[in-house]
């Protein structure tokens, strides 16, 4: 088995089990604790994808160190230079697109159509952010005072720690990195057990763009080994969190401590309303896209289907028709539409809400079983699963699954749909199918979400606006676009006088 080392970046493979150390200070370096793990391939299990070192709270600190020295300079380094080492690792990204896209599907089992979307989306970040470094504007005002300059600069704030989902592998590591290193930061990322590959193969291209050692560093393992560590330690003065809302509410907790700048994306459960007047053809398209897009696993993806009385019964014939039909498998074959689970237990919660479901009195109308013979018996597959007649309290229209299980719920029009759609715990993205301009611009004022799609389904955030949600889908804070430049510095006001005298503020009123 190969170690991999900088100095063969562009021999990724798609057979061979690749062994990867932490990666601090610009260095291949084994954990502290001599162990590893192993990342196993979703769709058929005797596969290794990789292997990888599992840290702990002393390989945290030294990458946090060599974060620490490397921010000395970094934050010295003029922005629009920082910022062009991020655009030349878009274009590399763009040469290594399909490679990076296979070994994604390899380690996450999404579909390749989508690991290219995924790669697609850091490119993507890294020209916006790249963009940023000649911005990175701040207000210059006129002062109360003659002879006096007022202005607000943006100033870097040091070390930055991120911790990673696995359903967007290299999206949303870029999401963090990329907007981090253009303000001037450096970081120490722990990408997911299940998917540290493909972050490796970002950091990889920025590194290959000529990013300076210890700028970002990369320290796997698991959470409370590896990702408690970095949100306690005093030096990493910002952290930033995707992942549930119960990893949420730790991460936060611990932040606080230390008054870390401290952003969380968590957990969704989110509406795509269907009214009457809707295009049916459209909303059906986008309710598969959307509910079964990634196996369903996306904070994003549309888990609640909220149709008007009128079209439920068409709507639900025909979707259930299209999702029997939805061709389920490894996701390296082109004509597959829905990948395997991410992992065992990811399965497990899945198949159990089948279980919930059943025994609240919803009608579980397609799917609900586990695939486990023939081609699929060494992944962690199962078929598109549709509940009808859904009740809005039931748990399986309250909680989070993360899985291939939509449920339908029927409403009387859009007042009573979203009343339906925000009574929930959460609120990242909601969708409303409509030909009536009218009914579009109430929804978008009252659903109570971070994100509003009109006549499209609840996948799909593009990374120059705003990503995030409201309630316990997360604290408060946006990634992508101006909100993660916002989240990854901190203001300077400055004021200069050149009158050569004191001047008083709000007392020597010049009238
Ligand atoms: C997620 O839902 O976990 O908006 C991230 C989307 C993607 C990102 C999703 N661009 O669907």
């Amino acid at each position: 088995m190969a170690t991999d080392t900088l100095a063969s970046p562009a021999t990724l493979s798609h057979t061979k089990t690749r062994v990867l150390k932490n990666f601090i200070d610009g260095e291949w370096v084994d954990s502290s604790t001599g162990q590893t793990f192993e990342d196993h391939n979703p769709a058929d299990t005797r596969d290794v994808v990789g292997i990888f070192q599992r840290s702990n709270r002393a390989d945290v600190n030294a990458a946090v160190e060599a974060a620490k020295r490397a921010f000395a300079k970094w934050r010295l380094v003029p922005a629009p230079r920082r910022a062009e080492i991020v655009f030349r690792a878009a274009e590399i990204l763009i040469e290594r697109k399909e490679e990076c896209a296979r070994d994604m599907t390899r380690e996450m089992g999404k579909v390749l159509a989508e690991t290219r979307g995924d790669v697609q989306e850091a490119i993507d970040a890294a020209y916006y952010n790249a963009g940023e470094g000649r911005r990175l504007f701040g207000p210059t005002v006129p002062s109360e005072m003659p002879n006096k300059f007022a202005m607000a600069v943006r100033q870097p704030i040091g070390v930055c720690g991120m911790i990673t989902p696995w359903n967007f592998p290299m999206a949303i590591a870029s999401w963090k990195l990329l907007p981090a290193v253009v303000c001037g930061n450096t970081c120490v990322i722990k990408p997911a057990q299940d998917t540290p590959l493909s972050t490796f193969n970002l950091v990889r291209a920025l590194v290959d763009a000529g990013l300076p050692k210890g700028v970002i560093n990369i320290v796997t393992g698991f959470g409370a080994e590896v990702g408690t560590p970095l949100a306690e330690h005093p030096d990493v003065r910002a952290i930033s969190l995707t992942g549930s809302s119960v990893v949420g509410r730790i991460v936060g907790g611990i932040a606080a401590q230390s008054f870390k700048h401290c952003s969380l994306e968590l957990g969704g459960k989110n509406p795509m309303i269907v009214l009457d007047d809707a295009n049916l053809d459209l909303a059906i398209e986008g309710g598969l896209w959307g509910a079964f897009g990634t196996t369903g696993q996306r904070c994003t993806a549309t888990s609640r289907i909220i149709v008007q009385k009128g079209v439920y019964r068409e709507f639900v014939e025909r979707y259930v028709d299209r999702a029997k039909k939805l061709k389920v498998g490894n996701g390296l074959d082109e004509s597959v539409q829905m990948g395997p689970a991410i992992n065992a237990k990811q399965l497990e919660t899945d198949l159990s809400y089948v279980e919930i479901g059943r025994n609240e009195g919803a009608k579980l109308v397609c799917g609900g079983n586990r695939l486990d013979k023939g081609e699929y018996q060494y992944g962690w597959f199962m078929e598109p699963t549709v509940f009808t007649d859904v009740d809005p309290k039931m748990r399986i229209a309250q909680e989070e699954i993360f899985g291939p299980v939509v449920s339908i719920i029927s409403c009387d029009g859009l007042e009573d749909a979203i009343e339906i759609a925000n009574n929930i715990e959460y609120g990242l993205s909601s969708a409303l199918y409509t030909k009536d301009v009218n009914k579009a611009f109430s929804a978008i004022r009252d659903l109570y979400a971070g994100i509003t799609y009109i006549n499209a389904p609840t996948i799909g955030a593009e990374v120059h606006l705003p990503f995030g949600g409201t309630k316990a889908t997360g604290n408060g804070h946006r990634e992508g676009g101006i909100g993660a430049i916002d989240f990854y510095t901190e203001w300077k006001s400055v004021y200069v006088d050149y009158s050569d005298k004191l001047q008083k503020a709000q007392i020597d009123r010049v009238d």
